[in-house]
C-alpha cells in the first residue's frame, strides 16, 4: 500500500511512528511543512523536517518533542557570551551539526530535497521525507504589538512571543511562487491513500496545500483523503492551534476544522470520542466521520488511531 502524508512537527511525527506500527510494509511518502524554516546564525532550520527525522530515526527528546536527546547547550552559550542572539530559539550542539550540513550542502548547490534525502540517509527514518517545496516559503503572522500590527516570523510569534499577542493574519510567504519539490506530485498521483495527521491545519497543513499544484493533485488523485482532527473537545491537544485558526477565521472544534479543508478535499475524518456529537454536523457537510480515541499517548494507541484512518479511507473509497 502507497500511503502519502502531508506532516507539520511533532502531531505529523508522533502519528508517523504509530502508521508505520500499524502497517508496518507500507511504503510511506511523507510532505514535510517547510513554511516554518528560518535562517539564524547563517544556518537553515527546517524544525518540522527534523521534528519527523529524528522522531523516526531515534533521535528526538521524546519529552519535548522537537530538539535531539542527550542535547547541550555550550555553543549557543559561547554565541550569546559574544552577544549574538537569537537568545530565544534554543538550538542545541547536537541540532547544530544537522543544520551545518544542510547550509553547506545548500551552499554547494543541492536542493533542500536532495540535502534532506541525505540527512536521511543516517536517521533511516523508514519513510520517504520529502520537503514540500525547493523553493524558499516563511510563515509569518501579522501581531498587533502596543496598537500597532506588523509581521514577523512564525517561530517569534510562537516561540519568543508564546503567541501571547493578537494574530490578526497568517501569511505563507513565498507559498504563491513555490514549486513542489521533485516527487511530491507524482507520490500523491501514485498514492492509494491520503493522510491529513493531527498536524496544525494552518500553519502545517495549511502552508502545504498553499504551494500551487498540492490542494490540485491530492483532490484529483482520485483515492481516499483521511484527516484527524488535532482539535479535541475544541482545543488544540498541545501548541497555538487555536490561535492561528482564529486568525484565518476559524473555529477551534473539529468540525470547523474539517469543513474549513472542506469535502472538496476531505473524503474522511476522525474525531475524538469526547468530540462524537460533532459527527453528524461533519457528515452533513458530506465527509464521512467517525468518532474514535485520538490521543497519541503512547505508539499502540497511535498505531490504532492509524488503522482506524485506513479503515475509514476503505469504507470511502
Ligand atoms: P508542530 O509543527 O510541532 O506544531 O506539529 P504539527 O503541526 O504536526 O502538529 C501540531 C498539532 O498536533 C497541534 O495542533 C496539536 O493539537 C496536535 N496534537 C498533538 N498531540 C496530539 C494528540 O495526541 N492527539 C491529537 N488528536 N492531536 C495532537
Ligand atoms: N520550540 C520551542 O518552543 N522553543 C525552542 O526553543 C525551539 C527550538 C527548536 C530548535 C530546533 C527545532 O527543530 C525546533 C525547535 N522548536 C522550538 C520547535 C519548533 O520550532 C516549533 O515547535 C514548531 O515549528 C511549531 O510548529
Ligand atoms: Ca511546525
Amino acid at each position: 500500500m502507497r500511503i502519502v502524508v502531508l506532516a507539520g512537527g511533532i502531531g505529523g511525527a508522533r502519528f508517523l511512528r504509530g502508521l508505520k506500527r500499524a502497517v508496518p510494509d507500507a511504503d510511506i511518502t511523507v510532505i514535510g511543512n517547510t513554511a516554518d524554516d528560518i535562517h539564524l546564525f547563517g544556518l537553515k532550520v527546517c524544525p518540522d523536517l527534523d521534528t519527523v527525522m529524528y522522531t523516526l530515526g531515534g533521535g528526538i527528546n521524546e519529552e519535548q518533542g522537537w530538539g535531539r536527546a542527550d542535547e547541550t547547550f555550550h555553543l549557543k552559550e559561547e554565541l550569546a557570551a559574544y552577544g549574538v542572539g537569537p537568545e530565544w530559539f534554543g538550538l542545541g550542539d547536537r541540532d547544530f551539526a544537522t543544520h551545518i550540513v544542510r547550509t553547506q550542502m545548500i551552499g554547494a548547490g543541492y536542493p533542500l530535497s536532495a540535502v534532506t534525502q541525505a540527512l536521511c540517509d543516517r536517521w533511516k527514518p523508514g519513510v520517504r521525507l520529502i520537503p514540500m517545496s525547493d523553493d524558499r516559503v516563511e510563515t509569518h503572522v501579522a501581531v498587533e504589538i502596543d496598537g500597532e500590527t506588523k509581521a514577523i516570523h512564525f517561530q517569534e510569534y510562537w516561540v519568543r512571543l508564546r503567541a501571547s499577542v493578537p494574530a490578526r493574519a497568517v501569511v505563507p510567504v513565498g507559498a504563491d511562487q513555490a514549486k513542489p519539490a521533485p516527487g511530491v506530485l507524482e507520490a500523491i498521483a501514485e498514492a492509494d491513500v491520503v493522510l491529513f495527521p493531527p498536524s496544525n491545519p494552518v500553519v502545517s497543513i495549511g502552508t502545504i496545500l498553499a504551494v500551487p499544484g498540492i490542494r490540485e493533485a491530492i483532490a484529483d488523485a482520485g483515492v481516499p483523503v483521511v484527516g484527524l482532527s488535532p482539535i479535541v473537545g475544541d482545543a488544540p491537544v498541545r501548541g497555538m492551534a487555536d490561535k492561528v485558526l482564529a486568525a484565518v477565521g476559524v473555529e477551534s472544534t473539529a468540525t470547523a476544522v474539517a469543513e474549513h479543508y472542506g469535502s472538496g478535499l476531505l473524503d474522511g475524518w476522525l474525531v475524538d470520542s469526547v468530540d462524537a456529537a460533532a459527527a453528524d454536523q461533519v457528515e452533513a457537510a458530506g465527509i464521512r466521520c467517525r468518532a474514535v480515541p485520538l490521543m497519541m499517548s503512547d505508539i499502540d494507541a497511535t498505531a490504532r488511531m492509524a488503522q482506524e484512518a485506513l479503515a475509514l479511507a476503505e469504507e470511502v473509497r
